[in-house]
């Protein structure tokens, strides 16, 4: 595991300008983000297996819709990830868990493969392989919100390709470096993007669209899901700003090592602004939720997606943030050192 020191980390803001030569690395992350990049073909196999389930499921449900989302859908997803489905089915006789059981029974009878239902899970699922595509799957049902997510993660990819860019290489550094598994206490790949994009707002290269007047409104689960979802005419939004991927990532850990006030601070995309943790009551730990590093779920506003982090993650996490930072003001060759494995 990581040595944690038993030197407490203090607050303490440093400004420091990025280094004048950042833009030498800009075609190196370039490369290793267009090395992570699916296929067509396999976007395409993701699509085929949708539809075969969806066919397999509604002769059953005919009611019942199969969504995607996560990583597989919301354009943040590497070549080979995990694909992940979400059944919405509206059935007031049935629990999730007996859901979950007849959904593998059908699964079953519809050819797939080494069909597993977890049904003691925090988020019941039923895991399966196909196996006219190879892909594998994992099945949730009803959670509606993570299909809002998923849409609103892609809506903010395409206004400003370098949100992608600059995700891609965040999560592949988090990944290298073993900071991405929030079953150890550190922070959810769908966090890493909410950070990213939070950056991006801040610099005025994105948007905040559920600031904007709502397009798209749905309700789940008594939380209201409402921003302008024409993104397309939002291709222009951050045309100002030369900044390049190079210099997005310096700020990004920038901002992470030595600018967020871990005490005070909460990032929220749903206003494109810092607000407080005072304002939030989330001064103190309440339960497992320690509130050591804040960030605002977009929908489900009562909820930190850092909650996950304790005493221990929070001083790798920071530390982690710092060893980035530094490669990348000082390092000869940060495409390489930066996600050098832990
Ligand atoms: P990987 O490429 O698999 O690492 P991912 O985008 O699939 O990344 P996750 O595995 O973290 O991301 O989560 C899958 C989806 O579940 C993403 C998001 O729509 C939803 N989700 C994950 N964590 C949360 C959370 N804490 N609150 C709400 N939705 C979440
Ligand atoms: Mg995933």
């Amino acid at each position: 595991g990581h040595h944690v020191s038993s030197q407490r980390i203090r607050f303490q803001r440093r400004i420091r300008p990025c280094r004048y030569d950042i833009d030498r690395f800009t075609p190196g992350f370039l490369s290793i983000f267009e090395s992570l990049v699916p296929s067509k073909e396999e976007i395409a196999k993701q699509k085929q297996l949708l539809t075969t389930l969806s066919r397999i499921i509604s002769m059953e449900w005919p009611k019942s819709k199969l969504y995607l989302y996560g990583s597989c859908a919301n354009s943040f997803g590497f070549s080979n990830s995990d694909i992940d489905l979400c059944l919405s089915i509206d059935d007031k006789e049935m629990s999730k868990v007996d859901i979950i059981l007849k959904l593998a029974d059908i699964l079953q009878a519809g050819n797939l493969k080494n069909i597993q239902p977890l049904t003691r899970a925090r988020v019941p699922i039923v895991k399966l392989m196909d196996p006219e595509t190879g892909l594998s799957c994992d099945i949730c049902v009803n959670n509606l919100l993570a299909v809002v997510n998923t849409k609103l993660l892609r809506d903010y990819a395409q206004i400003d390709r370098r949100l992608r860019q600059l995700a891609f290489i965040v999560k592949h550094w988090a990944k290298s470096r073993r900071v991405n598994e929030t079953y150890q206490g550190t922070l959810s790949s769908y966090a890493y993007v909410i950070m990213c994009i939070h950056l991006l707002q801040l610099r005025r290269i994105l948007p905040c669209l559920q600031e904007m007047e709502a397009t798209y409104f749905v309700t789940v689960d008594e939380n209201i899901c409402a921003y302008f979802d024409h993104v397309e005419k939002l291709n222009n939004y951050g045309a100002h700003s030369r900044d390049t991927v190079s210099r997005l990532l310096w700020a990004f850990f920038h901002y992470w090592a030595y600018e967020h006030d871990y005490t005070r601070d909460v990032i929220s995309i749903r206003t494109g602004r810092i607000i407080s943790k005072e304002r939030k009551d989330w001064t103190r730990r309440v339960g497992n939720d320690r509130h050591l590093i804040c960030i605002e779920d977009p929908f489900e506003v009562s909820h930190d997606l850092g909650r996950v982090v304790d005493k221990f993650t929070i001083k790798i996490l920071r530390e982690e943030f710092e060893r980035a930072a530094n490669i990348l003001q000082f390092d000869p060759n940060p495409s390489v050192t930066l996600f050098e494995p832990y």
